[in-house]
């Protein structure tokens, strides 16, 4: 398996994931700016032109970050990333990836990142902090009491969920009022796997002005 990420995007989920997961995978490394990778222009890999992209074979190619982890947790059923289909566990994961995948991630947009659509200025950052308050309420408030999201147990939700948290911490807002995803997020930060991730991606790509691919 090949993951296609950029350094600190939502890729950084299913990078996790396959970390968590102890199977073998190899990472190639896109230009969110370019959309270009070591073997020329992003589109031809994913006509959606984002990351993350997973690639079972060369013609076989997963994109959408929560599928994404749904089937690196399904390949490894021994690790309990994502529960057998159709459980009480089963269900409140898949509720927790959709609603990160379209409450969280998609409206935390970072102004700041280069050809970003929204305008990088004080607005857009208070703009974004405006809509995502709620729901990062509604988050730490599922979060009393326990270090993960799902039956206090590592899953799938947890890894995407990181990815927010990193964000919060990195764009700079405030995370005093999240007492809860401020555990999560040291809890997370003290997997070894998730050091091992971060280790190698390195600096975000929205702090690099020339990523290699
Ligand atoms: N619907 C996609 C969204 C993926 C996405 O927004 N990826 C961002 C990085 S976090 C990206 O590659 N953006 C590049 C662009 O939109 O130009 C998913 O859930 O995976």
């Amino acid at each position: 398996m090949k993951l296609f990420y950029a350094a600190g995007a939502s890729s950084l989920a299913p990078h996790i994931l396959l970390e968590e997961s102890g199977m073998h995978y190899t990472l190639e490394r896109v230009n969110l700016d370019t959309k270009i990778w070591k073997g020329g222009e992003y589109r031809q890999v994913n006509p959606k032109n984002y990351v993350p992209a997973l690639a079972i074979t060369d013609s076989y190619i997963l994109t959408e970050c929560a599928v994404i982890l749904e089937y690196i947790g399904k390949q490894v059923a021994d690790r309990n990333l994502i529960a057998i289909y159709g459980g009480e566990t089963y269900w409140k994961q898949r509720i927790w990836l959709n609603y990160i995948a379209t409450e969280l991630h998609k409206n935390f947009i970072s102004p700041f990142r280069k050809g970003n659509w929204l305008p990088n200025t004080a607005d857009s950052k208070s703009f974004v902090y405006k809509r995502a308050l709620p729901r990062l309420k509604f988050v730490d408030n599922a979060l009393k009491q326990q270090d993960y999201l799902v039956n206090n147990e590592f899953s799938a939700p947890d890894a995407y969920l990181f990815v927010i948290t990193n964000w919060i911490k990195r764009l700079g807002y405030n995370f005093d009022d999240f007492k809860n995803l401020q555990s999560f997020d040291a809890s997370m930060r003290a997997r070894p796997a998730v050091q091992r991730v971060l280790q190698q991606e390195g600096r975000p790509h929205s702090l690099q002005d020339d990523v290699k691919c």
